[in-house]
């Protein structure tokens, strides 16, 4: 009928008479009680132009500021003399005028100003407490008690009421809940160890909804926590526009238990979000808490089919179509009624072994020519499943997960990988499926012959989840409680006689010469024999002091019981009078003993005396 009026209009061409329409709806609209405005209402006006006021202000301007009216301005559009609209809007101005380029724009403009609306929207005069309560609106009942919804209570804050015979309702109310939230819209009643509670939805608190649990103390109802459409936004970051007015809460439904902890889930409708398209969530029950704080399952209308609206205006989850032992979920949207079929959930757990029982220290040489991997170990990872729920028949249970394992986790740069030829392919990703009760896998693990420390254990770490490709034979869905990760640590070999394993490291050495003969060129040369008497030595060398007339050219192993290897770095730090050898990195095993010959060249340039002093001392 206003758009038959508005088309009927005659269009006054080039003028824009703002100041007179802005005359004309204080006469004639604001505080005009038979065209049902409310005296005491806060009033907000909003002003959709083309083009600047080509009239003046008279005191159109000075009587609105006088009765609070909030004034915003959308500019459409090119305008020539935008300060004249400005002086239009009340303050704050800057977030009070808003332009866009043509009236498509509008859509999603109107959404938040609707918002800043409801902000002033009733915020003082009238105080309406049961006259609009609308008891009834929703209800619930529990035995022989009945839980009745009262959205308009309290200036439609809403609340709700507990009826047991032909006694008096007793209130439940949540005081935090700002006016106009329409608390008591849906509900949905439960227990807990014998204690009633009521899950109550409030669709507009804050413009974008809430479900409240009340828990019922002795003689009174009291507000436990709440879930909100707010929560929910910072939760996926959706944007404002987007979540504002979900009517998250307009509708509720206990369903029956989904994930088979026996204990009833929640299902809550938000048919207004998305764009008006619909989205319900999944909160499973909580023994502690009634329901777990955060959503399990969000299911937007636009996963499901593009058509949809208005999703989740109804829900109902407690049968089982098709008999399979899974429970069934019916939403209701415009036009339409969908069916979810819930799937099988399984808990997985895994475990992670290797063998042999350590890493053998044997291959390992830091000092030999070539270069080479070799296995270590074989990592196994075994996969164990269970289902949750009890599905029946053709219903298949299988899962396909992504793992990821990780080598010497804690480690900057890993000292094992599991592809031979890739020293650096440290971590293994993989997907398997999960189709029965047990699924094992085996991994080789391989190391560089040479490794510095094979002291410190090796940590592998593993994690998985639910893949996101699921093959047909794959129906399941992993329950959110299982633990996805698992680690072990793999020793290296010790060979210790006691806990603190400590080397004994003997170290004698004698002159092959008798006496040093100085020309040049020639040779003097020493024998060295190294024994471990104690526990295995890591990092062992042999360092050498002489004068510095001398000069080592050779130092070899000629005599050993385990094959032993040196390697002499230049003089330290260019001290001309100290060498270091290592011995057998990166360890020289318990009860080893090896023979050295070392070789020095003696220099005729340098100034002997009568004697010559040299020192060795091993090191670990
Ligand atoms: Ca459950
Ligand atoms: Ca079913």
């Amino acid at each position: 009928m206003a758009k038959k009026k508005l088309d009927e209009e005659k269009h006054m061409k080039s003028l824009t008479n703002t100041h007179k329409a802005i005359d004309f709806t204080l006469k004639n609209l604001f505080n005009n009680v038979e065209s049902g405005a409310d005296p005491e209402a806060t009033k907000a006006l909003v002003i959709i132009t083309d083009g600047s006021p080509s009239d003046i202000n008279t005191n159109e301007i000075q009587r609105c500021e006088k009765l609070n009216i909030a004034r915003f301005i959308i500019g459409v559009g090119k305008i020539d003399n935008f300060e004249k609209l400005n002086k239009l809007a009340s303050e704050p101005k800057e977030s009070n005028i808003f332009r866009i380029e043509n009236y498509d724009g509008l859509n999603g403009l109107l959404d938040k100003l609707q918002n800043k609306i409801y902000g002033i929207e009733g915020a003082q005069g009238r105080n309406y407490r049961e006259e609009l309560s609308q008891s009834g609106f929703s209800a619930a009942s529990d035995k022989d008690t009945l839980i009745l919804g009262a959205v308009g209570s309290d200036n439609w804050r809403g609340m709700l009421y507990e009826v047991t015979g032909s006694e008096a309702g007793m209130e439940i109310k949540d005081v935090n809940l700002n006016n106009d939230s329409y608390n008591g819209y849906s509900v949905v009643v439960g227990r807990r160890d014998r204690v009633s509670l009521v899950f109550s939805g409030a669709p507009r608190s804050n413009h974008s909804g809430q479900v409240t649990l009340f828990k019922k103390m002795t003689h009174k109802w009291e507000a436990m926590s709440n879930i909100s459409g707010e929560q929910l936004k910072l939760e996926k970051e959706l944007e404002i526009c987007e979540s504002a007015q979900g009517r998250f809460g307009m509708t509720l439904a206990a369903v029956a238990d989904l994930n088979g902890d026996q204990l009833q889930d929640l299902a809550v409708g938000a048919p207004l979000e998305d764009n008006q398209k619909g989205a319900i969530y999944i909160y499973l029950g909580n023994h502690e808490h009634g329901i777990r704080p955060k959503y399990s399952q969000r299911i937007a209308a636009s996963s499901i089919s593009k058509q949809l609206q208005h999703f989740g205006l109804a829900i109902d989850g407690v049968m089982d179509m098709g008999q399979d032992g899974l429970t069934d979920i019916a939403v209701g949207a415009q036009g339409t009624v969908l069916l979810l079929k819930t799937r099988p959930v399984v808990s997985i757990s895994v475990k992670l072994s290797f063998s042999p029982s350590e890493i053998s220290l044997n291959k390992f040489d830091c000092l030999g020519s070539s270069e080479n991997a070799f296995a270590i170990i074989t990592l196994n990872t075994c996969f164990s499943m269970t289902e949750n729920t009890n599905s029946k028949g053709a219903v298949k249970s299988g899962l396909n997960v992504s793992l990821e394992l990780n080598a010497d986790a804690v480690r900057q740069d890993s000292r094992a990988f599991f592809i031979k030829e890739e020293k650096t392919s440290r971590s293994l990703v993989m997907s398997v499926l999960l189709d029965s009760e047990f699924s094992c896998y085996n991994h080789t693990v391989y190391m560089h012959s040479c490794v510095k420390d094979t002291v410190s254990s090796v940590l592998f770490r593993l994690n998985f989840h639910q893949s996101d490709h699921q093959p047909n034979s794959s129906n399941s869905i992993l329950n959110i409680d299982s633990k996805t990760t698992a680690h072990v640590e793999v020793p290296f070999q010790i060979n210790c006689k006691n806990r603190s394993c400590v080397s004994d490291l003997q170290l004698d050495f004698n002159f092959l010469n008798s006496t040093l003969l100085v020309v040049d060129q020639a040779s003097f040369i020493i024998h060295v024999t190294l024994l471990n008497k104690g526990d295995d030595s890591f990092n062992t060398s042999v360092v050498l002091f002489y004068p510095p007339g001398l000069s080592l050219s050779i130092f070899k192993t000629i005599e050993w019981n385990r094959r032993t290897l040196s390697s002499c770095g230049d003089r330290d730090d260019g001290a001309l009078n100290k060498t270091t050898c290592s011995i057998s990195l990166p360890v020289y095993r318990r009860d080893t003993r090896a023979v050295f010959e070392g070789v020095f060249r003696i220099s005729h340039y340098y100034n002997w005396t009568d004697s010559m002093q040299m020192t060795l001392v091993a090191s670990r």
